[in-house]
C-alpha cells in the first residue's frame, strides 16, 4: 500500500483561520473581519480575532508538524497583513512573520507551499467593488508580484487562489461567506476578476525569474444526477458547470462552459489567453460529492446563480459534523475526470479532511471517525495513481482545529486538537496515524 517515491505529504492551514493577532504588526481590516463582526454572519458570533494565535505560537505549531513527519506545509498569506492598503509597498512587520515561519519550517526540513490568497481580501479593496471590480484583479497581481520579490528565495511553491467558487459564489451570490452579498451576476463577475487575476499574477511572478512552480487550488465535487430522467440529467450537467467547468475551463482550456448562459459583457479580449497560463499543478481539494434533481425555481441566496431550479439530494449516507456525506469514491472520481478531461498537469490534493465531534478525555482525543476517513481517502488516491493519474501529494485539512468560517469554532477539522479557552494544542490519535502515514509513505496494514 505505498505511494510513489516522493509523494509530497503535508498538512494545511489558512491565515484568518488561525493567525488571529488582528490588530497587530500593522494588519489592516479583511472582509472577513467585517463579515465575522457582523451580529448574525457567523455560527456563535465567532471570529478570527484570536483563532489558533498561531501569529504568536507558530514555532510549537511548526513542531507539531515535525511531529507529522509531513515535508510540507502549506498555508496561505494574509493580503491585508502585507499590503495593508491592497496597493503600494509592502508592510515590513507583515514580510517579517512571514520570513520567520517560512526559516522555522526549513530548518525542520519541511517545505513551505504558499497561497496568495484565502479570502481574507482587504476591506479596502471590497470597499472599492471587491472582486466584481475588474482593478482588484491588477491589485492581486501586483500584491503577488510584490510578495514574490521578497519570499521566493526560500519558497518555491506557489498557489495564486484557494476555492475560487467561495470566493466567488459563496461571497457574492449565496451570501454564505464574506463579504455576504447575495447578487448572481456579481457572482460571476468575482469569478472572472479572480480567474483573471490568478493569470496576472502567475504572469509577474514568471517575468521575475526563480525555479518557483505555480498554480491554483479548485475546490471540486463530482456532480451527478439523482435520476436518469432528462431533467434531473440537465440540472447536474448545470450544476457541474457553475462548480467545476466555470473554473476548470477557462484555466486548462482557455475557454468559459458555452452552455451555462453565462453573462459575457465583463469578459475582454485577451482575457481568457492571460487566465490559460501554463499550470505547473492543479491543487484539488476535496470533501463531497454532489447529487441534484431539477427543481422550482427559486429565489434567495444561491449557489447555482444564475440557475435558480437545482436542488441537493442526499444519499443517506454516513456524514461528518459539516453535514457533508462521506464519499471516498468520490476523491478517485474527481481525480479520473481531471486527468481524463484536462490531462498534462501534475496533480495535488491540496485539501482532503473532516470534522467530527471531538471530545477531550482525560488529556487525550480519539477521534476513530477521521482516522477511517482518511485511511478510506488515501486509499482512493493510491488507486487513481494505480490508474494512471499524476497526483503527486496530499494535504490534510487541517493542521490545527481552527475557524471554519460561518460555522465559527464549532467545527473542529485539526489533526490537532486546540482548546480555545487556553489554546492549548493536542494531538489527536488521528495525527499519530497519519504521522505512521507519512513515515511509511502508506497505509499501515
Ligand atoms: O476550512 C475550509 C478551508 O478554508 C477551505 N476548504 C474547505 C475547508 C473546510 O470547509
Amino acid at each position: 500500500m505505498s505511494f510513489p517515491e516522493g509523494f509530497a505529504w503535508g498538512t494545511a492551514t489558512a491565515s484568518y483561520q488561525i493567525e488571529g493577532a488582528v490588530d497587530e504588526g500593522g494588519r489592516s481590516k479583511s472582509i472577513w473581519d467585517t463579515f465575522s463582526h457582523t451580529p448574525g454572519k457567523v455560527d456563535g458570533g465567532d471570529n478570527g480575532d484570536v483563532a489558533d494565535d498561531h501569529y504568536h505560537r507558530y514555532a510549537e505549531d511548526v513542531q507539531h508538524m515535525a511531529d507529522l513527519g509531513v515535508g510540507w506545509y502549506r498555508f496561505s498569506l494574509a493580503w491585508p497583513r502585507l499590503q495593508p492598503d491592497g496597493r503600494g509597498a509592502l508592510n515590513e512587520a507583515g514580510v517579517d512573520f512571514y520570513a520567520r515561519l517560512i526559516e522555522a519550517l526549513l530548518a525542520k526540513d519541511i517545505t513551505p507551499w504558499v497561497t496568495l490568497y484565502h479570502w481574507d481580501l482587504p476591506q479596502v479593496l471590497e470597499d472599492a467593488g471587491g472582486w466584481p471590480e475588474r482593478d482588484t484583479a491588477q491589485r492581486f497581481a501586483e500584491y503577488a508580484a510584490a510578495v514574490y520579490e521578497r519570499l521566493s528565495d526560500r519558497v518555491t511553491a506557489w498557489t495564486t487562489l484557494n476555492e475560487p467558487w467561495c470566493s466567488s459564489i459563496l461571497g457574492y451570490s449565496a451570501g454564505a461567506h464574506a463579504p455576504g452579498l447575495t447578487d448572481d451576476g456579481a457572482s460571476i463577475k468575482a469569478a472572472h476578476h479572480l480567474m483573471l487575476g490568478h493569470g496576472l499574477a502567475i504572469d509577474a511572478m514568471r517575468a521575475r525569474g526563480g525555479d518557483s512552480v505555480f498554480g491554483i487550488t479548485l475546490n471540486l465535487s463530482p456532480t451527478d444526477a439523482a435520476s436518469g430522467a432528462p431533467e434531473d440529467v440537465d440540472a447536474a450537467r448545470r450544476a457541474d458547470g457553475l462548480a467545476n467547468r466555470l473554473f476548470l475551463d477557462p484555466l486548462l482550456k482557455g475557454t468559459y462552459p458555452d452552455d451555462l448562459g453565462l453573462p459575457s459583457d465583463h469578459i475582454a479580449d485577451g482575457d481568457l489567453e492571460t487566465i490559460n497560463a501554463d499550470l505547473d499543478f492543479l491543487g484539488v481539494n476535496y470533501y463531497f460529492r454532489t447529487v441534484v434533481r431539477k427543481a422550482a425555481e427559486k429565489d434567495g441566496p444561491t449557489i447555482w446563480p444564475l440557475h435558480r431550479d437545482i436542488d441537493p439530494v442526499e444519499r443517506g449516507l454516513p456524514k461528518t459534523e459539516m453535514g457533508w456525506e462521506i464519499d471516498a469514491q468520490g476523491l478517485y472520481d474527481i481525480l479520473a475526470r481531471v486527468a481524463r478531461d484536462y490531462p498534462g498537469v501534475p496533480l495535488y490534493v491540496t485539501e482532503n479532511g473532516a470534522a467530527f465531534a471531538d471530545v477531550k478525555t482525560n488529556g487525550a482525543v480519539h477521534d476513530p471517525d477521521r482516522v477511517e476517513y482518511l485511511r478510506a481517502h488515501f486509499a482512493a488516491a493510491q488507486r487513481a495513481i494505480g490508474d494512471g493519474v499524476d497526483l503527486r501529494g496530499y494535504f490534510v485539512w487541517s493542521l490545527l482545529d481552527n475557524f471554519e468560517w460561518a460555522y465559527g469554532f464549532s467545527k473542529r477539522f485539526g489533526l490537532i486538537h486546540v482548546d480555545y479557552e487556553t489554546l492549548k494544542r493536542t494531538p489527536k490519535d488521528s495525527a499519530r496515524f497519519y504521522a505512521q502515514v507519512t513515515r511509511a509513505n502508506g497505509l499501515p496494514g
